[in-house]
C-alpha cells in the first residue's frame, strides 16, 4: 500500500485524529502505523519516520509530508480532486481560514482541555478558554447559518474543516462546552459521523493512560 499515515494514540493525539479522519471519511486505503507517545523510547520510534519528532505524518511511497494541515491539503489535492474544500471561491477562503486560526490558535483550550476521547470530566474553565469557547461557537454559528442549505458539516459537506475541528468537538464531549443552538447542532451532529465514531470506539479499546492529560474531576 503505497500511503502510510503514522499516528499517536487515539484517546490522546488531537493532531493524529485530523489527517487520520480524511483518510477516513474519503475511504482512501492505507496503512495505520501507530506509536505508543511518551514511552521510553517513543522518540526513537519517531525518528524513523517523522522529520518533526511529531505525528501525524503521512508517507506516500518517497514522499513524507509532516503537519496535520499539510497533510490534509496534500490528500485534498492529491486524492481528492479538492473535493475536501467547499465549491466557491469565497467558501474554499472562508474554509481555509477556519483551518488556519484551529491549526494556529486556541491554545489555552488546547493545553487546559487536553483531548482525550473516553473521558467525561469536569473542568472549572479559565476566562481564556472561555474565550476560545466563545469563538469557536461563533465560527461554527457563522458557518452552519451560512453553509444550512448544503448539509449538515460546517460548510454543508464534509470539509478539511471538519477534520481540523473534531478534536474541539471531543473536548466539549469530554468537558462540555455551552454553545449557541446551531453550533450545538452541529456540535450533536459530528459525534455521530462514522468516522468519528469509528475513531473513539478505537480509543475506547486502548490501555495506555497519560497523566498529563488527564484533567478535571468525574461528572
Ligand atoms: N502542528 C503539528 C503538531 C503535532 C504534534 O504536536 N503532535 C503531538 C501528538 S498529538 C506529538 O507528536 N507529540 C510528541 C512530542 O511532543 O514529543 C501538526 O499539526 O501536526
Amino acid at each position: 500500500m503505497s500511503l502510510q499515515l503514522v499516528i499517536g494514540s487515539k484517546n490522546y493525539s488531537s493532531w493524529s485524529l485530523r489527517a487520520w479522519m480524511l483518510l477516513n471519511h474519503f475511504e482512501i486505503p492505507f496503512r495505520e502505523i501507530s506509536i505508543k507517545l511518551f514511552t521510553d523510547n517513543y522518540k526513537k520510534e519517531l525518528a524513523r519516520y517523522s522529520p518533526s519528532l511529531k505525528v501525524p505524518v503521512l508517507i506516500d511511497e518517497e514522499l513524507t509530508v509532516w503537519e496535520s494541515l499539510a497533510i490534509c491539503e496534500y490528500l485534498n489535492e492529491q486524492y481528492l480532486d479538492n473535493r475536501a474544500l467547499p465549491v466557491g471561491r469565497e467558501a474554499r477562503a472562508l474554509c481555509r481560514s477556519f483551518c488556519s486560526e484551529m491549526h494556529a490558535g486556541f491554545m489555552a483550550l488546547r493545553s487546559e482541555l487536553p483531548m482525550n476521547c473516553r473521558a467525561r470530566k469536569q473542568v472549572s474553565f479559565s476566562a481564556a478558554v472561555e474565550q476560545d469557547i466563545r469563538r469557536i461557537d461563533a465560527l461554527w454559528t457563522q458557518a452552519r447559518r451560512r453553509f444550512v442549505d448544503r448539509g449538515d458539516y460546517l460548510f454543508g459537506k464534509f470539509s478539511l474543516a471538519d477534520c481540523m475541528y473534531a478534536p474541539v468537538v471531543m473536548r466539549f464531549y469530554s468537558y462540555g462546552a455551552e454553545l449557541g443552538p446551531e453550533a450545538d447542532d452541529y456540535f450533536q451532529f459530528m459525534l455521530e459521523d462514522p468516522s468519528l465514531m469509528r475513531w473513539r470506539q478505537a480509543a475506547a479499546a486502548e490501555e495506555q493512560v497519560l497523566s498529563d492529560f488527564e484533567v478535571g474531576e468525574a461528572r
